[in-house]
């Protein structure tokens, strides 16, 4: 055994020794076979001379120093925990990922909007979180998760809670990171669909939900003629309760906006504490091309050279909404869009033709807004918001909201390539943006206080990092927080072609990790991670010593609903079967390898409640519970405790088992559940038969 480690070692201090030497005269070439050879460390190395191993394999595997090198920072030997937790949105599949980082390991898809069998989300429990999130009676059970935020405190992750949206549907989740389980899904009662959410203030407050596309606020019917007069853009302010790690609906509320498309938001900290930002496109008013006149909606929403910078004092929005200046939709607190701007809550800044993304940078005392359509990206000072405010130096827009003066609030403009969409920060003064049309990652000096971080001069493009293919969000190490750590960044490919084997037409997502440790032009694409579960769209990075998750639940009987133990939970020793005229309940407990009781025999038409506990101390010992012809799948974690319920609608001899794999004897882990038919089999199949069926 010792031997066989201690070589392994030696291989990769030789590898490590040949990458190395020769990675930075080889930076960005095409991998070639004499290159290959190249890297190679050349017989007997330092490495006591199992260089000559290390070297076989990299000529065989054809691999170049950067290869090595790559392989080297990202590899984790067996037991070795990765050093960042990524929490990747799953796009359209309504899911949320954690990865780990620089391994670039899934370690869980956290069913949020979408049930999720192996996890027991939808199969009998999760349904009532599930439910909440159903819009006028449809059941929907699919979500477009965009963006995650991680709960902060005073502006840096805490890692207690995790948010997402979920834009298809204007809805917003929360995630508990003790046991990454979601608890809640809340319904935007006036917004069918949003973006720009979620985003947190400083102390998690509130979680910000962005608007999207307009539309009558309350999913209300108006023609689009009438769009102008009758449709509304919006924001929601959804007040986070910590104790209780529930959004409280009655302490939230929103605010009416112009029917321009808002499109991301980001929270103001420090300097800007108090604030919201928020992009916007189509102030243009586009309504497609309805008359067979107008322009379709791709030209129609890019015709102006500007739009605006939504800039929101969310602190005076609250209390105006304590002092009840609101109007209610759908029993929903809006402060109306006269108010917002009487009471000086809503102001714009020009921004530059069809921008996208908005990033509030470390200190608070900038705001990034990239150009999409423009080359540059455009950044304000918040100072000089506060004193192009002071000095009413604006005009309004026809809604009336004051637009400060460009010139007055702009700090500085910088050109960066093709398609500008996101931004991110590090710890050595330097920004990061995607440019989606040039495939690429662009870093950038700051001014301000963070120019002492670096060399170059400020508001400087500084190098260029290729990534394939079509980048739309990056995700830095801590990089939207108050203090980022730089070293990774993952660029969130949409397109990966030539990059992987490909499973049919629809490709896999590439998410690349960048080693952005060095400074100037040296960055380096070290881990190219396929995704086939969907559309990553954001991510936060988080210090994994930040999080801590619980590994058992804290007692047995534990409701991971209520976060609580329940009294009520069967128990070891308790296990038993109550019936209450045609109600039967069951109290079953679920341990190595066995469920208590075996047995449980109904008559058809009774009405179950289920409940089991998980009666296990030890760390991973879980048990599924799956129950044939009735839709049930639960996970039970160790202490858990579950309540299901459903009408024995159907007689028959049904077997149910575990179904985690947990012990020798797991699949004598069943039981078997006897539904006694209370009609002859004749006359139920009489009743279920449609007319004129043979
Ligand atoms: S924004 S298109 Cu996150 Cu780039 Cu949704
Ligand atoms: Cu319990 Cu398998």
């Amino acid at each position: 055994m010792n031997q066989w480690r201690v070589v392994s070692i030696a291989v990769i201090a030789g590898a490590l020794l040949a990458g190395c030497e020769r990675s930075d005269q080889d930076n960005g070439e095409e991998r070639s076979a004499p290159r290959a050879a190249q890297a190679s460390t050349g017989g007997g190395s330092a490495a006591g001379g199992v260089g000559g191993a290390a070297d076989q394999v990299i000529r065989e595997r054809n691999l170049s120093p950067d290869d090595v090198l790559a392989a080297l920072k990202t590899f984790m030997p067996s037991g070795r925990i990765d050093e960042y937790i990524m929490f990747a949105s799953g796009g359209h599949s309504g899911q949320v990922f954690a990865i780990g980082v620089p391994s670039m390991r899934i370690l869980k898809t956290i069913a949020v909007f979408a049930p999720e069998p192996w996890q027991g989300y939808g199969y009998g429990v999760g349904e009532e979180i599930l439910r909440e999130g159903d819009v006028e009676g449809v059941p929907i059970r699919w979500g477009d998760t965009h963006h995650p935020a991680i709960s902060e405190t005073n502006a840096e992750f805490d890692g207690q809670f995790l948010f997402i949206g979920d834009k298809a549907n204007s809805r917003v989740a929360v995630i508990d990171l003790r046991d990454f389980e979601t608890k809640q899904i809340v319904k935007n009662p006036l917004a069918i669909n949003d973006h720009g959410g979620c985003f947190v203030t400083p102390n998690t407050d509130y979680v910000v939900e962005g608007g999207q596309y307009g539309t009558p606020l309350g999913w209300d019917y108006a023609p689009i003629e009438q769009y102008k007069e009758s449709y509304r853009g919006l924001v929601t302010f959804w007040k986070f309760d910590r104790a209780k790690g529930r959004i409280d609906k009655e302490q939230s509320f929103c605010i009416e906006l112009p029917p321009y498309w808002q499109d991301l938001f980001d929270a103001g900290k420090f300097e800007s504490d108090g604030w919201v930002f928020g992009n916007s496109i189509n102030t243009e008013l586009a309504v497609g091309n309805v008359d067979g006149k107008s322009p379709p909606f791709e030209a129609g929403v890019s015709q102006r050279d500007n739009d605006y910078l939504h800039i929101i004092d969310w602190k005076k929005a609250e209390q105006v909404f304590k002092a009840g200046q609101v109007k209610r939709i759908k029993d929903f607190a809006m402060i109306e869009l006269k108010t917002a701007i009487d009471q000086g809550i809503l102001y714009f800044a020009p921004e530059p033709k069809s921008p996208h993304g908005v990033d509030v940078a470390p200190k608070g005392e900038f705001i990034v807004v990239a150009g999409k359509l423009d080359p540059h990206v455009s950044v304000y000072s918040m100072a000089r918001i506060k004193k192009a405010i002071a000095d009413k130096n604006w005009t309004p827009d026809p809604y009336g909201v004051p637009v400060l003066n460009y010139d007055a609030v702009k700090e500085a403009q910088v050109e960066l390539g093709l398609g500008p969409l996101h931004t991110q920060f590090d710890d050595k003064g330097y920004a990061y943006t995607s440019l989606f049309l040039d495939s690429a990652v662009a870093r950038w000096t700051l001014g301000g206080s963070y120019q002492s971080l670096h060399k170059e001069p400020p508001w400087k493009l500084v190098a260029k990092q290729n990534v394939q293919y079509n980048v739309g969000h990056i995700s830095a190490a801590e990089g939207d927080v108050a203090s980022p750590d730089g070293k990774y960044l993952v660029a969130l490919n949409k397109w990966s072609i030539d990059r992987f084997f490909h499973p049919g037409p629809l490709y896999p997502q590439n998410l690349q990790l960048i080693d952005i440790s060095q400074p100037g032009d040296k960055m380096q694409v070290i881990y190219d991670m396929p995704l086939g579960m969907g559309e990553p769209h954001y991510s936060q990075m988080i210090k994994a010593d930040k999080l801590k998750p619980w590994s058992i639940y804290p007692e047995i009987g534990w409701d991971p609903h209520k976060q609580a133990v329940d009294p009520t939970a069967p128990k070891a020793g308790n296990e038993r079967i109550d019936r209450q005229g045609s109600t039967v309940t069951v109290y079953m407990t679920a341990n190595r390898s066995h469920f208590t009781p075996e047995h449980v025999k109904v008559r058809q038409g009774d009405h179950v409640i289920w409940r089991i506990t998980n009666i296990e101390r030890s760390e991973d010992a879980i048990h599924g519970f799956a129950l044939p012809g009735y839709n049930v799948n639960l996970s039970l974690e160790p202490g858990e405790t579950a309540t299901f319920e459903f009408v024995a609608k159907n007689p028959g001899t049904f077997t149910w088992y575990c179904s985690e794999f947990c012990s020798a004897l797991h699949l004598e882990m069943m039981g078997y559940f006897l539904v006694e038919p209370t009609q002859s089999a004749d006359a139920r199949r009489a009743e279920t038969t449609p007319e004129g069926a043979p």
